[in-house]
């Protein structure tokens, strides 16, 4: 007897609590190596599923789309970010798609506000300093001085979700909040804030002590900070990305950086498409870098609800509802299927 549940393929594992949710209200495939799928498995693992429960890792291009079996009706990411799924391709062939916004917001932003701190207040290198050396010298006067935050100049790039639970934080810390956006925020989040709004965005580089990316990866902010940008930061800035490597001209930050124009870089995400950049990880071997590996959303809680999200955009939809994390196209889209 076939099951009338539906029919889902994780490509990666989740935290069991959600695994052992799913399993109880869907038909659940999981790829147990937690290793990323090549879009062969992906297909193979499709047939007859309803569902591909996605993420970033999983690259979802117009080809795959285009070979996926007729029985596939959603893609439901795990995760903000849908840069790895070809949103047109999808909507063109009638698939819907869901991703889970919100539930990460704070966790990414305290991450941010984390690394933030970590560069100019030197955490890293000083944690690392009492390992290496087994000893401590004592306190003196003038060892591990850093810079203070407080009254510092912050200029952050998309005033979406994060960017504005970012600005929340870094404005406790006394810093003074700048913003670049696709669309001016209504006074009723600016004022709060005290947020400057700046429609040119080289502008705002050039005044800013401290720069923080919290746009998504789309056409139009792929390498919005080229070379000719990061050259307009104001000597001794830093940079702070905690949202996609492909935002950023990686080789001509590690020169600015290197040529002492600016302070530092603080990345959680960075381009490991061949390992990664062995002039980068000698700038976070003088501390002028700091690197974590893409963990700015990682915690349990986060983990949860992105699949406690996951769990209800599949349930309405496989109801016959509109999922309310449905990504709709700008312009009307013909479908084929669906
Ligand atoms: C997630 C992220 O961990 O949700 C996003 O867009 O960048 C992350 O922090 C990841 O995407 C999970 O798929």
């Amino acid at each position: 007897m076939t099951s009338s549940k539906p029919k889902i393929l994780l490509t990666r594992r989740l935290p069991q609590v959600i695994e052992a949710r799913m399993a109880t209200l869907f038909e659940t495939d999981v790829n147990e190596t937690d290793q990323t799928l090549t879009s062969d498995d992906i297909l193979i693992g499709l047939e007859g599923k309803d569902v591909l429960v996605s993420t970033i890792t999983d690259r979802v291009d117009a080809d795959l789309i285009s070979r996926l079996p007729q029985s596939v009706r959603l893609i439901a990411q795990f995760g903000n970010g849908v840069d790895n799924i070809d949103l047109e391709a999808a909507w063109a062939s009638g698939l819907t798609v869901t991703n889970t916004p919100s539930v990460l917001t704070e966790d990414t932003a305290d991450m941010a506000m984390a690394l933030m701190l970590a560069l100019p207040r030197r955490l890293v290198e000083g944690a690392n300093l009492l390992l290496h050396d087994r000893r401590w010298a004592g306190w003196s006067p003038t060892s591990m001085l850093g810079n203070r935050l407080r009254g510092k100049s912050l200029g952050i790039v998309g005033m979406g979700r994060i960017g504005t639970a970012v600005a929340q934080r870094a404005r406790a810390f006394g810093l003074s909040i700048h913003y670049f956006s696709r669309n001016r925020r209504p006074s009723g989040v600016e004022e709060p804030l005290g947020a400057t709004y700046w429609p040119e965005l080289d502008a705002m580089l050039e005044a800013v002590d401290i720069v923080s990316l919290h746009t998504p990866l789309t056409r139009d902010t792929a390498n919005i900070m080229s070379a000719e940008r990061l050259r307009r930061l104001k000597p001794g800035a830093y940079l702070l990305n905690v949202s996609r490597p492909e935002l950023v001209d990686e080789t001509a930050l590690v020169v600015g950086i290197e040529a002492g124009h600016l302070a530092g870089a603080a990345l959680d995400v960075f381009d490991n498409r061949n390992g990664i950049n062995p002039r980068l990880l000698a700038l976070a071997e003088t501390n002028r870098v700091v690197l974590t590996g893409h963990m700015a959303s990682a915690t349990l809680e986060a983990r949860v609800e992105m699949g406690e999200t996951v769990i209800v955009n599949i349930r309405t939809f496989m109801d016959g509802h509109q999922p309310p994390h449905r990504l709709l196209p700008d312009r009307p889209v013909a479908r084929a299927r669906g």
